[in-house]
């Protein structure tokens, strides 16, 4: 069912009372050859996150995919992911809650000084294409929004407990997918607009990758959206495309 959001963006939202996943259904619908299509829905009962994870969805978040068949090649994609970081964390402030970015797909909350912090938001990107061209992208962002964190995996939060009240649902997917739309017609704007609002940069991580692990501090992240990692080993730079990364921990 589409449902009429009034959207500024070019978006047309398919709602769902609940469905396995998002990005499942908007895999079918890029294999069918749509484009700016979003799926919603209030509760996903399958929500996947990275490397085959859970991600729990139950009623009240926001579990959206976005549908696009963007012209660029393949090694800009990861662009599109920081764009979703950035849209969703500028909704989420615009609600009253203190989202920061923690390289490269989580939108979090910190809790103290040392690099700690509780997990608002995931993004989820897959994509069809050849190696000079992206067929089409898409773009799963799940947002823990009217939810108590207490039935929630360990170490999330949600914008009614940050908050201290509920966000009006509507409101928020449409200030975000508009955030969206302007970043990916600014693709190259979209690594300062990360680094604003980054976490992750000028602390210490340890990155799990297919490489072995690197611990060192995280200097800069690359127009291409790979984290720049100083090696305490080595002490030379080394870049972490996204894709590559298992887990980031402070
Ligand atoms: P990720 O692999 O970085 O994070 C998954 C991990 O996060 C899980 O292993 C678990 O520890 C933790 N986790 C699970 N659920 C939640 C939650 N609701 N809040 C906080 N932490 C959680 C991140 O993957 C990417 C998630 C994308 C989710 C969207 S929702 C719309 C779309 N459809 C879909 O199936 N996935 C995407």
């Amino acid at each position: 069912p589409a449902v009429e959001f009034g959207l500024e963006a070019p978006f047309t939202v398919e709602y769902h009372d609940a469905v396995g996943s998002t990005n499942a259904v908007a895999r079918e619908r890029a294999i069918d050859g749509a484009t700016d299509v979003v799926v919603l829905a209030d509760e996903q009962t399958g929500g996947r996150g990275r490397l085959e994870r859970e991600w729990s969805s139950p009623a009240g978040g926001v579990w959206l995919s976005i549908v696009t068949r963007p012209a660029i090649t393949p090694a800009r994609a990861p662009l599109y992911t920081l764009a979703a970081a950035v849209a969703t964390t500028h909704a989420a402030r615009e609600a009253g809650v203190d989202a920061r970015i923690k390289w490269p797909n989580d939108v979090v909350v910190p809790v103290d000084e040392d690099g700690a912090y509780r997990k608002l938001a995931g993004i989820l990107t897959e994509m069809e294409g050849e190696t000079d061209r992206v067929e089409w992208l898409t773009v799963g962002i799940g947002v823990n929004a009217n939810l108590d964190a207490d039935g929630l995996p360990e170490g999330a939060t949600t914008i009614r407990d940050e908050a201290g009240e509920d966000v009006n649902r509507r409101v928020f997917v449409q200030r975000l997918l508009e955030e969206f739309d302007a970043a990916r017609a600014d693709l190259d704007g979209v690594v300062p607009a990360w680094r604003d609002l980054a976490l992750t940069l000028g602390q210490r991580v340890r990155v799990d990758r297919s490489s072995g692990e690197l611990v060192g501090e995280a200097v800069d992240i690359t127009d291409s959206g790979a984290l720049v990692v100083e090696s305490d080993e080595s002490g030379e730079r080394d870049t972490v495309a996204a894709g590559d990364c298992e887990h980031l921990r402070p």
